[in-house]
Formats: C-alpha cells, structure tokens, sequence
C-alpha cells in the first residue's frame, strides 16, 4: 500500500527516531541499562506504531536497512552513558534471514566503538522457529564476541521451552500480557511464578516488563525477579531525556 512507499522515504528524511526505556535491577532499584524502541512520524500519516510499520518493513525488506539503523543510531548514543549501562536492541525474525545480520551488528559497534558486552539483543522464539540452523549460527556467533541474547516476549509464543534448550539464552523477559494482571490474578500470578522459577533453575535472568504498580513490582520482589521495566519507572524517553535520566541514576 502507500503506507509501504512512505516507509522507504522515511530513513532519508529523517521521520524514524529511537527512544529509550529505563531497565531496573529490583534489588538494589539500580538504573542498569536502556531498551531501544523505534518510532516513525509520517509526514501523511502521523506516529506509526511500530505494531504496524515493523511488519511493513519485513514483507518489503526493508527492515534490513530499518535494523541497521535503530542499532547504529543506539550504540552511538549509548557511548555516552555511564559505563555500567547496558544497551538492549530488538531484532526482528526476519534480519535472522541470512548471515549478514552478524555482520550488521559488528559494524555497529565497530563504528559507534560500543562495547559488546553492553550490548544486548532482544529476539522473539520466532528467530529459532523457521530456518533455525542459520539463525542459530548467528546468534552463537554474536554470543561468542560476548554480546548477550534476551529472549522477548516470553510465554506469548507456541512452544517456548524447548528453545531454552536450544540457545543459552542470557535473559527471559516475562510478556507483559502477564504482569498486566499481578497481583490480582491467580493464573498470572501462577505463570509468573514458573517463569521466574524457571529463569532460577537455569541460572538465566528475569526481566518483568510491562511493570505499572508498586504492587506488581512488590510482588515480582517477593519472587525473586531480577529485573523490570515500565511506566512505573518511566515510559520510553527521547535520547535527551535518556542520557539526563543516564546520569542521574533512578
Ligand atoms: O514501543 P512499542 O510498545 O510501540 O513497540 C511495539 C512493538 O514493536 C514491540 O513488540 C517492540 O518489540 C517492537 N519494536 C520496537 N522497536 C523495534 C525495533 O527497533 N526493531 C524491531 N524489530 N521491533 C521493534
Ligand atoms: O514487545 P516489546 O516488549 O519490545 O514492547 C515494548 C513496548 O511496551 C513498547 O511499545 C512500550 O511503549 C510498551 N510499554 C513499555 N512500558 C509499558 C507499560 O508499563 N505498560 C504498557 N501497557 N506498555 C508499556
Ligand atoms: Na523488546
Ligand atoms: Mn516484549
């Protein structure tokens, strides 16, 4: 549709910016790192969600060229938060297509001199699920140049155990479908409680996100969940906003 047209303009005129939302450790209620999230103002169509535009941009391939830019763009603004941050980009099943994205990332940080071990990348199950040989050998590779790997949107999916076994993910994000119902809700108290306990068990971390209450946080305490991120603490921040609230800590 048009739609489509106006995304392969919007790159070149500069309508796709990035913004960041705080991750907390719930321990220690520490700043620990920032998640990217990318945002297009259309000239005709107003905000587009990414819902909407992300799905564009992998039927028409451009999410290749959409992909390199929300991670240069990131890393380079991520250089000038304190050192302990972590940075986490969402890549989209689709990059995994082909090897390249290997190679896209590592030009990333090769150009924004960002460290790789404060990068982290956010995958949905997906990734694995079609053409997953490929797209495994992407992702050790990342792995071993010590980039770490979150498995997004966990629970949502269709068969999401077995691809812990699979990949060494480094951490879970619980969807935030189910913290939406905390504390209230018994059957997502219940999962929420598996999840955590399965992130224990094979000693990955648990980030919660979604979190919108002092309840839903006190509760993911109780139950030993790592880390959170939501309104609670702050909704997606421009890069201003982000490096001040960098510097400020929580
Ligand atoms: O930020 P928001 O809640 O509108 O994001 C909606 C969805 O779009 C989320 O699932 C999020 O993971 C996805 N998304 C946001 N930014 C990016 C991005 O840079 N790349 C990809 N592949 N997905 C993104
Ligand atoms: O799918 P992914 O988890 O990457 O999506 C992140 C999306 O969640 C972003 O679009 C962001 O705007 C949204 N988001 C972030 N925090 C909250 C929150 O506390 N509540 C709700 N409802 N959405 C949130
Ligand atoms: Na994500
Ligand atoms: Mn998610």
């Amino acid at each position: 549709r048009e739609m489509k047209r106006d995304l392969s303009l919007a790159l070149g005129r500069g309508e796709l910016s990035v913004v960041y939302q705080p991750q907390i450790d719930i321990g220690s209620n520490q700043l620990v790192g920032f998640e990217a999230l990318l945002r297009w103002e259309c000239a005709a169509h107003g905000a587009v969600s990414p819902m909407v535009f992300i799905p564009l941009a992998e039927e028409s391939g451009l999410i290749d060229a959409i992909g390199a830019f929300v991670l240069r763009e990131a890393c380079a603004e991520a250089t000038h938060w304190p050192e302990t941050l972590s940075l986490a980009v969402n890549l989209s099943p689709a990059q995994f297509r082909n090897r390249a994205v290997v190679r896209t990332v590592t030009d990333a940080l090769a150009e924004t001199g960002f460290a790789p071990a404060r990068l982290e990348l956010e995958i949905t199950e997906s990734v694995l699920f079609d053409e997953s040989a490929e797209a495994l050998a992407s992702l050790e590779e990342l792995h071993r140049m010590g980039i770490r790997v979150a498995l997004d949107d966990f629970g949502t999916g269709y068969s999401s155990l077995s691809y812990l076994r699979r990949f060494a993910f480094d951490k879970i994000k619980i969807d935030r479908s189910f913290v939406a119902d905390l504390p209230g809700a018994e059957d997502s108290a219940a999962i929420v409680r598996a999840i955590i306990g399965l992130g224990r068990s094979l000693k990955t971390r648990v980030t919660a996100e979604g979190v919108e209450s002092w309840e839903q946080l006190l509760m993911l305490r109780a139950e030993g969940c790592n880390e959170a991120q939501g309104y609670l603490f702050s909704p997606p921040l421009p890069r201003a906003e982000a490096r001040a609230f960098a510097k400020a800590g929580l």
